[in-house]
């Protein structure tokens, strides 16, 4: 199955959660619910949509099922909701039923946040792709509930933490990987950079078909969409110009010298924005756009999130950067409008996975279960990150980044044509060895 989040489902994880999951779905079942006999191909949250109009609503058929199987033989409990088997008979609650059943649900998953253990010892090393403020503090975060360990960070953009792990892939250095686009994850996976972990938490997420590898290698932790940052002082100094509300706009002539992005063989969001082109105008038609974006741009940073910072401090006019992230500066007070391309804009699931042949897997395991809990994926906006959570139980602070024209971005083709789209990038539109750091 491809990954790809479509609009709909972005929409949906904001507004089906808890009650609102019954008044947004489709067809429900009528009259004290019905059973089903599961056919090949069926998974839980292809059935949610069938019957419910609304992916996310698995855990209700999940859970409804199980309430069947504890009270009634010929229902077999289901112990992992990714796995069901052939033959195998659902229930399918009825409406009043379903929203019951998801409402308990979203409220288990809520308590069930990590407790912690003040007994268990030891180091943990993070490779953080996240914004230094972050890193830092969820690690202090994770520290409260785990304060016998001892957690060390190394802070590295996308690629560049990417490089690392295959550089140490014969003598593993970091335990957990935490942060950055899933393309990378999908790539390292694909390199056996990865551990595979069954985390008992993998349930809390939304769309588990989606937001984690089949194999368990990596899970996804947040959402963002890439937007544009433009500087207010900029604008109000050139009356002629509008803030670009097209990828088209950040081509033409007024913007030459004026962008600034990072570059993808360093950094996820620059990555992001170049599958993005490939994927809304094709690959031919996407490198020549490459091309004439690449002339405009006054210089290519190693970060993906500096722009923003850049830019609002008056070194280009426009920075083409995840929302959030402009978000952030604008929340520090720089003069930035923040706009999104009309005709659809990428986005990204940043991941986290434990590394293969860590050193300390049984403490890394720890992290990604702690990661997969709604407690720690809302601290994000405490250190100025504003990404969406992807799990049930945890709000988005700024729900309104999700809402714009997203295109179906595919995550399994942005990931396994990583390393040849940054090659040809950078052998073939501009190199990387002049990065601004
Ligand atoms: O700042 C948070 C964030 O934008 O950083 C990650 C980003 O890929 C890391 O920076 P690079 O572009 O430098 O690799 C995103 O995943 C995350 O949302």
């Amino acid at each position: 199955m491809k990954k790809t989040l479509s609009l709909t489902l972005l929409i949906v994880l904001l507004f089906s959660a808890l009650a609102g999951m019954a008044s947004a779905a489709g067809p429900l079942p009528q009259g004290g619910g019905q059973e089903y006999t599961v056919q090949a191909d069926d998974w839980l949250s292809k059935l949610a949509e069938k019957n419910y109009g609304d992916v996310l609503a698995w855990p209700v058929i999940w859970k409804a099922t199980n309430a069947k199987a504890a009270e009634d033989d010929s229902f077999v409990e289901i112990p992992n909701p990714n796995v069901i088997e052939v033959g195998q008979k659902l229930w399918i609650p009825d409406e009043a039923e379903a929203a019951q059943f998801f409402e308990e649900f979203a409220a288990e998953r809520a308590a069930a946040s990590t407790a912690g253990s003040a007994d268990i010892t030891g180091e943990l090393n993070v490779l953080c792709v996240v914004q230094v403020e972050w890193c830092e503090g969820q690690i202090a975060e994770f520290n409260k509930i785990y304060p016998g360990l001892v957690v060390n960070y190394v802070r590295l953009s996308s690629g560049e933490s990417l490089t690392r792990l295959r550089n140490e892939a014969a003598n593993p250095q970091f335990d957990v990987w935490w942060g950055g686009p899933i393309d990378s994850y999908i790539a390292a996976a694909a390199e056996g950079l990865l551990e595979a972990y069954d985390s008992p938490n993998a349930v809390n997420l939304r769309d588990p078909q989606v937001m984690k590898a089949a194999d368990n290698s990596w899970f996804g932790i947040y959402i963002g969409t890439l937007g544009f940052g433009t500087n207010l002082n900029y604008l109000e100094a050139n009356p002629g110009l509008a803030a670009p509300t097209s990828w088209d706009d950040l081509i033409k002539p007024e913007w030459k010298g004026q962008i600034m992005i990072a570059h993808p063989s360093s950094s996820g969001t620059s990555y992001t924005a170049l599958c993005t082109i490939l994927q809304l105008k094709g690959e031919e038609a996407g490198w020549e756009y490459m091309r004439a974006f690449a002339g405009n741009v006054l210089q290519f940073t190693k970060s993906g999130a500096a722009p923003a910072n850049f830019v609002g401090n008056g070194e280009a006019a426009v920075s083409v950067v995840f929302s959030h992230d402009i978000v952030n500066q604008i929340e520090k007070g720089l003069p930035l409008q923040l706009t999104f391309p009309a005709e659809g804009t990428g986005y990204e699931i940043g991941g986290t996975a434990i590394v293969k042949g860590a050193q300390h897997p049984d403490l890394a395991k720890l992290w990604i279960d702690w990661a997969l809990t709604p407690a720690a994926q809302e601290l994000g906006p405490k250190y100025n990150a504003f990404q969406a959570p992807t799990v049930i139980g945890a709000e988005a602070s700024r729900p309104e980044l999700l809402e714009v024209n997203l295109i179906n971005y595919d995550f399994d083709y942005c990931g396994s044509n990583k390393t040849a789209f940054v090659d040809r990038f950078t052998n073939e539109i501009a190199n990387a060895d002049a990065l601004k750091e």
